[in-house]
């Protein structure tokens, strides 16, 4: 009979850093998802208020499972953080988003080890494998598998790890013994709340999403809110803010993994050499990363803004010297209303900033 510490080292042979099993639930944390569903704080990600009942019970889509094998990757490379660099004309990308696709890298992890798990159990096993893509509330179920705490940013913090992590789950019908639960070790601490350039973090674990620059650069499909423009800077794809000054991730642990690194420089490089990428080129730039999510349609909105963002360091000239190749998608409604909002901020079409526009003969 396959026991807790065999699945745990074998997930650990197959590069996750953390494995830990939890019951299927009740946990009293779910109740609180119809509530943030209430308060609108979804947005427009309506898969969540679709998925609602399994959500906020993992028994009702999954009547036979008997515990959930949950898995954390440190994804965290040896690369400065967003907050270090204060630079405004350097685009910042979260540092999930450098490397490969995560979810096609843990769940070929979570394939292997249900596949092992059904191969060590001699006998029938059920086993479903989710890495965000199922109705489950993975940081609910990583706290109850003892992984870490749901910290006040929301996101799950591993004492020792920090919070630089993908969680996977894998459903099975085993009945397995289940780990302590984490215990929050938050304490006083609100550094992630004061942080939030958009206020994002109403309370403690509570995420307004549609504040949150996260959901602003992939999610939202339209342009941002004019207020909010500001607030995101020189983010253009995700954010790390409540992560990066998070006490707990001082000491985070760092991986070596190539899969993690930032391809191409990807992490380093400045917002007019972004633009200046054709369509086709930003395309191939992206492909494989967590980046397609938001496609280019989406990332080049989000640099838009963010050159508005460097007005006064950056002019006009970054749009009117782009090159030949094509730009189709700066014919996109919302890529040219948002071309239009950064060209207002930087004084006009002719790339001086307006003060010093009126002042020049
Ligand atoms: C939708 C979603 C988002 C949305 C909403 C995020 C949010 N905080 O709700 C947006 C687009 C904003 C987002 C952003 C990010 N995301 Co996201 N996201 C998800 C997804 C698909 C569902 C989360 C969800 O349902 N949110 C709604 C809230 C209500 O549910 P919840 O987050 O599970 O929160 C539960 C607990 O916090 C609980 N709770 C527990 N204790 C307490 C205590 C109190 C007092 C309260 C009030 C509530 C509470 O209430 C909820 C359950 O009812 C998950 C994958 C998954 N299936 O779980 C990934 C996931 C949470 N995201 C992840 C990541 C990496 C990110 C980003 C870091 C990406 C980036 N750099 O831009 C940011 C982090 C922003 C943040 N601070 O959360 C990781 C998190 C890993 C980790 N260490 O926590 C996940 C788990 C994906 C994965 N498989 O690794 N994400």
């Amino acid at each position: 009979m396959v026991g807790p510490s065999d699945i745990k080292s074998h997930a650990l042979s197959l590069g996750f850093d953390r494995c830990g099993i939890a019951p299927v639930g009740p946990f009293p944390e779910l109740a609180f998802f119809d509530q943030w569903l209430r308060r609108g704080y979804a947005g427009t990600m309506s898969y969540l208020g679709r998925s609602a009942s399994k959500r906020r019970d993992l028994r009702v889509a999954e009547p036979d499972a008997r515990s959930v094998i949950v898995t954390a990757t440190v994804y965290n490379t040896d690369r400065p953080h967003a907050v270090d660099t204060g630079d405004p004309t350097r685009a910042v990308i979260s540092r999930y988003a450098w490397g490969d696709d995560y979810h096609v890298i843990v769940r070929q992890r979570l394939d292997a080890l249900a596949e092992w798990l059904h191969r060590a159990s001699r006998g029938p096993v059920y086993t479903r494998a989710y890495v965000d893509t199922g109705p489950i509330q993975e940081r609910v179920f990583a706290q109850y598998a003892g992984i870490g705490w749901i910290g006040k940013n929301s996101c799950l913090i591993d004492p020792e790890l920090g919070s630089w992590l993908f969680l996977g789950c894998l459903i099975t019908d085993l009945d397995l013994p289940a780990d302590a639960p984490g215990t929050d070790q938050c304490g006083e601490c609100t550094a992630c709340l004061s942080a939030c350039p958009t206020s994002a973090i109403v309370a403690p674990a509570t995420i307004d999403a549609t504040r949150c620059i996260s959901y602003l650069t992939i999610e939202l499909k339209k342009a941002p809110a004019v207020e909010l423009r500001p607030s995101m800077g020189a983010l253009v794809y995700g954010c790390d803010i409540c992560q990066d000054v998070c006490p707990w991730n001082r000491r985070a642990a760092i991986s070596d993994a190539p899969e993690w690194l930032p391809r191409d420089g990807i992490d380093d490089r400045d917002l007019a050499w972004w633009w200046r990428l054709s369509d086709d080129e930003m395309a191939s730039l992206i492909e494989g990363t967590p980046m397609t999510r938001a496609g280019v349609v989406l990332l080049r909105r989000n640099l838009a803004i963010a050159i508005g963002n460097a007005a006064g360091t950056l002019s006009c000239d970054v749009f009117d010297q782009a090159g030949h190749l094509p730009r189709d998608s700066v014919r996109d409604p919302v890529v040219a209303e948002c071309v239009a909002w950064a060209r207002e901020r930087m004084g006009g079409t002719n790339g001086a900033p307006a003060h010093r526009r009126t002042a020049a003969p």
